[in-house]
């Protein structure tokens, strides 16, 4: 097969009517920061990049320098195209806005800037997730309101892994697709089109330390799953948890699986853990778009409609089998206690 790299993809996406000349721009400049990112975490200790950064993000969670750092990146590198309305990432507290002297163009990006940043210190995964929507028409300043579309109005979605080799999955509501870092032309390379999710799995992904505070349907299905050939399930299930979800989606998105971030009792009263706006809903769009299914343990995640840009949900993502069994255990049980 010819190798295909991520411009000549986003001319055939163009062609084909299903991104704008914009739209491409966009992919582009983020890749292009991506790459930037990619290096500045490779560097690690040398770089002087590892640790905290002294500050907290509007999580109220301490920022990593890679944080800030990647924060940035993103940020500079979308300034002045002309592509952007505005942009909103999970580490700053308001949308930020396209500066005065360049010109604007009609869509919001949202980002989480470096996921997963935890795992940077010891040398594991870590990675970007972005989210495009369309500006609403006739908006000059995007406000925070103009961000709070359902994730089915995305109108394109990826992440990008820093692993042993640095890739873009991407999506744009017409498959997902995922592109490798050639290093030595420093282009992203189309490695796999249209990528299937398998619909059953052998593999869960959950933060097991949390079990004591799960609500009772997660408990059962959890169990079962544990229970493997002896239970009622009648086979083995195998675990994985990175604690960085662009790795532990990637890992489904190649081999299958499905990912678990359940309400527990410790942050029923914030919503969740994951974002909805940076992490649930690009997820849910690549996850979908892959064959797989998202939701919150009761909603399919993309038709929430969102009430704050930092809001967080639950998020069960994967292999449709499996998300479909946990989601019908969550439904009945608030059926049995209705
Ligand atoms: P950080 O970016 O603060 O490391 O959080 C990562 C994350 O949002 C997501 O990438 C992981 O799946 C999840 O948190 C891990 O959470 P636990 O540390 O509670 O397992």
């Amino acid at each position: 097969m010819k190798p295909v790299s991520l411009i000549q993809f986003l001319i055939e996406e163009r062609r084909a009517g299903h991104i704008n000349a914009e739209l491409s721009l966009l992919i582009e400049v983020v890749a292009r920061a991506c790459k930037r990112i990619a290096v500045a975490t490779s560097k690690g200790a040398l770089g002087g990049v590892l640790g905290n950064a002294g500050s907290d993000n509007v999580q109220g969670e301490a920022q990593k320098k890679l944080d800030v750092i990647s924060n940035e990146i993103l940020l500079e590198a979308n300034a002045w195209g002309g592509h952007l309305a505005a942009c909103a990432s999970e580490e700053m507290e308001d949308p930020q806005p396209i500066p005065d002297m360049y010109p604007k163009g009609n869509h919001l990006l949202l980002f989480d800037p470096l996921d997963g940043s935890s795992n940077i210190d010891v040398n594991i995964s870590v990675g970007t997730i972005f989210s495009v929507l369309r500006c609403p028409e006739d908006v000059v300043q995007p406000k925070v309101e103009d961000f709070l579309q359902p994730g089915t109005r995305q109108l394109a979605a990826g992440y990008v892994v820093y692993g042993p080799a640095t890739l873009l999955v991407l999506t744009f509501g017409h498959g997902t697709h995922e592109f490798t870092l050639d290093r030595e032309v420093g282009s992203f390379m189309l490695s796999r089109r249209d990528i299937r999710i398998p619909e059953q799995t052998g593999e869960f992904a959950i933060n097991m330390s949390n079990q004591r505070h799960w609500e009772a349907p997660m408990q059962r299905y959890v169990s079962e799953l544990l229970a493997g050939k002896e239970g009622p399930r009648g086979k083995d299930f195998n675990m994985r948890w990175v604690a960085s979800m662009v790795a532990d989606v990637h890992r489904i998105v190649t081999r299958g699986g499905v990912f678990f971030y359940p309400l527990d009792a410790k942050i029923r009263a914030q919503g969740g853990k994951l974002r909805l706006m940076y992490e649930a809903n690009p997820m849910a769009f690549i996850v979908e778009q892959a064959g797989g299914a998202a939701t919150t343990g009761r909603e399919r995640i993309l038709e929430l409609q969102p009430t704050g840009l930092h809001q967080r949900v639950p998020v069960f993502l994967g292999s449709r089998g499996e998300v479909e069994v946990a989601t019908r255990y969550h439904r009945e049980a608030d059926v049995a206690y209705a």
